[in-house]
This record gives C-alpha cells, sequence and structure tokens, in this order.
C-alpha cells in the first residue's frame, strides 16, 4: 500500500483531487472491500490516509487501474463517470463516427460516454484526440461549409468537448511537483480553444505540468510568461493566422525568448501551412498530438539522462 505523508496529502488537496472511499470504489467496480484491500496491498491501486485516518483513493488512479487491467466497471457513477462507461467496445473508428451525430445534436452523456469508455478500454488520450476527436470536428466543419451544421450547433459541439477535457484533464494527470512545466497558448485573433487545451490534456497524460495560458494572446505576454514560468516546453496552438507578417514576427520573438532561455518551442494546428513553416523558427513541428509527446518523451530523456563520465586522456 503506498501511504502519503501530510505534506503531501495537503498537496494533494490543493490539487483538488477527487478522493473516494474504499466502499466506493469497491461497488463501482463490483468486488468485495476484501478483494480490493487485497488489490491495495499489493499495489494494484494506491491508497492514502487522511488526516483524520480515513483511507481514500485518487479516482484517477481507479480510472488506471481499470484501464491496465480490463477489469469492469459496474457502476460508474459512483467515481463520476458517465452512466455507462466501460460498457461498450467502441472501435477508434465506430466511436468517430458516433461522436459527430452526438456532438451535432447536442447529445452530451452520449459523447462523455464514447470519450471515457475509449479511455477504459486503454486507448490514451492522444489516440482518442488524433483519430477520434480531431477527425470528428473536421467532418462537423465540412458538414458547417455545406450547409448541414448550423453555427450554433458547432458552437454547442465545441462548448460540449471543451466540458470533456477539463474532465480528462482532471482524470489523466499523472504529474507531480518535481516533473517539468509546459505551458502553451494561441496567439492574437486565433480563438481556437480545443486543439491548445488538448495539448495540455496530452502533456498531462505523460507526466507533465502543463499548464495552457489560454487564447488570443498576443506575443508581448507570452514572452513575458516563458521568461517567469521555468517550463522545459512551450507549445503553441495556431489553428487561425489573421496577419501572415505579424504572426511571423511574433512566433520568430517567441523562439528568440525560448531559445534564450533553454525552453522547447513546438508549434502545431491546422494553419500552419509549409510557406509560414519555412519562415517561421521552432524546435520542433508537430502534425498531430502523437508527435508532440513523442517530443514531449524525448525532451525528457534527454534531460534525465546521466551526465557521461569525464573522457580521460590517453
Ligand atoms: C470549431 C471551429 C471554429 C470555432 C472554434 C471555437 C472554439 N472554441 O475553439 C469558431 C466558431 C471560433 C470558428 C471560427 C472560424 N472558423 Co472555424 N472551424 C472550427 C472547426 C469545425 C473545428 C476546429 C477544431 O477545434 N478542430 C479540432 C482540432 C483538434 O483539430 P485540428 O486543428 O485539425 O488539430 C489536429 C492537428 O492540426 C494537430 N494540432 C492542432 N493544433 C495543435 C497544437 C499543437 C501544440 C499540436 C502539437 C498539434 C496540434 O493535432 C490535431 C489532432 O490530430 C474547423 C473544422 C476543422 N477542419 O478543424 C473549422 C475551420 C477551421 N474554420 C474555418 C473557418 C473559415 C472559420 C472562420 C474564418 C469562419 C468565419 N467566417 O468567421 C472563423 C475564424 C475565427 C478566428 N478568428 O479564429 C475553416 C477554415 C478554412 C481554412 N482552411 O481557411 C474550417 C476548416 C471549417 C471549414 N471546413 O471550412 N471555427
Amino acid at each position: 500500500m503506498v501511504r502519503k505523508s501530510e505534506k503531501q496529502l495537503s498537496q494533494h488537496s490543493r490539487r483538488m483531487k477527487k478522493l473516494i472511499s474504499p466502499k466506493q470504489v469497491a461497488r463501482a467496480i463490483g468486488v468485495s472491500e476484501s478483494t480490493l484491500k487485497r488489490w491495495c496491498d499489493r499495489g494494484l491501486i494506491p491508497m492514502i490516509k487522511t488526516a483524520g485516518g480515513h483511507r481514500r483513493m485518487e479516482v484517477e488512479a481507479v480510472v488506471r487501474f481499470l484501464r491496465d487491467s480490463g477489469h469492469e466497471i459496474v457502476e460508474p457513477e459512483l467515481l463520476g463517470l458517465p452512466a455507462a462507461a466501460g460498457q461498450t467496445g467502441w472501435t477508434l473508428k465506430r466511436a468517430r463516427q458516433m461522436l459527430v451525430p452526438a456532438l451535432v445534436k447536442g447529445d452530451e452523456s452520449v459523447a462523455r460516454q464514447i470519450v471515457f469508455d475509449l479511455l477504459l478500454a486503454g486507448h490514451s488520450v492522444t489516440a482518442i484526440f488524433d483519430d477520434v476527436v480531431a477527425p470528428a470536428f473536421h467532418e462537423i466543419g465540412n458538414q458547417w461549409d455545406c450547409g448541414d451544421v448550423a453555427v450554433y450547433q458547432e458552437r454547442r459541439a465545441c462548448e460540449i468537448c471543451m466540458r470533456i477535457l477539463r474532465e480528462l484533464r482532471a482524470t489523466v494527470t499523472s504529474a507531480q511537483p518535481t516533473h517539468p512545466i509546459a505551458i502553451g497558448a494561441t496567439l492574437e485573433h486565433d480563438i481556437y480553444t480545443l486543439p491548445v487545451t488538448m495539448a495540455e490534456v496530452v502533456l498531462r497524460s505523460v507526466g507533465w505540468q502543463s499548464t495552457s495560458l489560454g487564447t488570443n494572446l498576443p506575443s508581448e505576454t507570452l514572452i513575458e510568461s516563458i521568461k517567469t514560468a521555468r517550463a522545459r516546453l512551450f507549445w503553441l496552438s495556431v489553428s487561425f493566422i489573421k496577419d501572415e507578417p505579424s504572426f511571423i514576427t511574433s512566433v520568430n520573438s517567441i523562439f528568440e525568448t525560448t531559445d534564450d532561455v533553454g525552453c522547447a518551442l513546438a508549434i502545431g494546428g491546422q494553419a500552419v501551412n509549409e510557406t509560414v513553416r519555412r519562415k517561421i523558427q521552432y524546435t520542433t513541428f508537430c502534425e498531430t498530438f502523437r508527435d508532440l509527446e513523442m517530443f514531449a518523451h524525448s525532451l525528457n530523456r534527454v534531460t534525465t539522462q546521466p551526465t557521461p563520465p569525464p573522457a580521460v586522456d590517453s
């Protein structure tokens, strides 16, 4: 069993992690409390003790356990998950096909269920975003372009998705205070909230302390944030470019700052075409969130590798 100290515990409550009792967890996954206790003793699900001496578990740790073990979930509501979560074996393709009508019709509970089922079935948030949610929004964009989807339906779909992203953010976070920091944003005139938030969730899921600063931010304030955040990675999400020359100037001044402070600049987004790419400086360009995840891993590997011993003169 992993017990946490008082200090760690207060750090936890500060981060407002959702804690539940072993009894609730046992009911949610349909096992006896003694079975659950055995799993905890074997370290399969970490347990913590509150200041008052009560045993509690983090919802995200339970979800991780369910994902890794493939264990069934009987009463998902007890973990704060959608009512039917974990009970449908979606494939990524079928999920994508079902997500589009759910989002267009504003059927939030179905949309949530699809996403959380995929997560519980062991798909990473990165795969869910790249292979299901982003293509679903591309389809919604095409339908909007053809006049088949009204503007209000598209906006509502974004709102639903943002609420799901916030839930995922709380569920998948595996970062600790010692883990590397990443910050990200979109530049002025770019008001696309989904991709910038997805990048934040992806990085959190692989152990980064990532924070999205939001959308529509002038480069000067982003530069200020990079100078103070001590971040190892800055991600710039680019879905809309209003004025190309000023966009290029902004990105290049951001790169100068990241380069100065030893922070990597990762750029991604559908508005960055080949011509723009040739005119801007960055550390890496990501076509997908998988690219971002891989880049984040490579950064971590570089900095956690032991320093090689000094060369010995022969
Ligand atoms: C939702 C939406 C909006 C919403 C956004 C609301 C919000 N809260 O975010 C609003 C209403 C604001 C909007 C406005 C407009 N939109 Co719009 N919009 C969309 C839509 C349907 C979805 C965008 C989205 O979030 N997709 C989901 C993301 C995750 O997908 P993605 O960007 O492709 O991301 C993938 C990769 O690019 C990469 N990636 C993306 N970002 C990042 C970031 C990082 C760091 C990394 C690593 C990777 C990465 O990974 C992702 C997954 O593989 C798209 C359709 C589409 N094709 O996407 C149209 C679309 C982008 N919009 C379009 C248009 C025309 C507009 C407007 C100009 C309409 C108008 N006349 O006002 C305005 C521009 C507003 C502005 N100033 O920015 C067109 C753009 C056409 C073009 N190429 O020029 C599209 C393609 C629709 C269409 N089919 O015509 N839009």
